[in-house]
């Protein structure tokens, strides 16, 4: 009995070694976002309610749809950004200031759509639309 689990085990290593292999080169393939002639569309967050205000001065996605009543994360990275709200009822609070290597949350309690504007770059614009549960996307 012990020579046969030894043996299963040996195989179950180089599975393992192998998932270990394949990830990795999955990571480094992705991590380019530091050079400068990086490919021009990211890839949306792995986060399903997360916006990122992203060096390259532009939100990602420009575009998140949730459900009402759930908390977007907005993530800064190592360039100032602030997302400033177009007036409108159901806003959450802007996010005002230089933010950087920050993650703020807001609550959309509100079904609508809602576009949103860094003032430190006004070419950067995003817009949260929060549809009310049951709506079909
Ligand atoms: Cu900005």
């Amino acid at each position: 009995m012990t020579p046969k689990s030894s043996s299963t085990s040996g195989f179950a290593r180089r599975n393992a070694m192998a998932v270990l292999i394949g990830a990795f080169a999955l990571l480094t393939g992705c991590s380019d976002s530091y050079g400068p002639s990086s490919a021009p569309p990211p890839p949306p967050p792995a986060n399903p309610r997360e916006v990122d205000a992203t060096p390259a001065l532009a939100f990602n996605p420009a575009t998140l749809t949730v459900s009402t009543g759930d908390a977007v994360t907005f993530v800064f990275g190592t360039v100032a950004h602030n997302v400033f709200f177009d007036a409108q009822a159901g806003t959450p609070a802007d996010i005002a200031g230089n933010n950087m290597s920050v993650s703020v949350t807001r609550t959309f309690p509100t079904a609508g759509t809602y576009r949103f504007t860094c003032h430190i770059h006004p070419s950067m614009t995003g817009t949260v639309v929060v549809r009310a549960p049951g709506t079909s996307y």
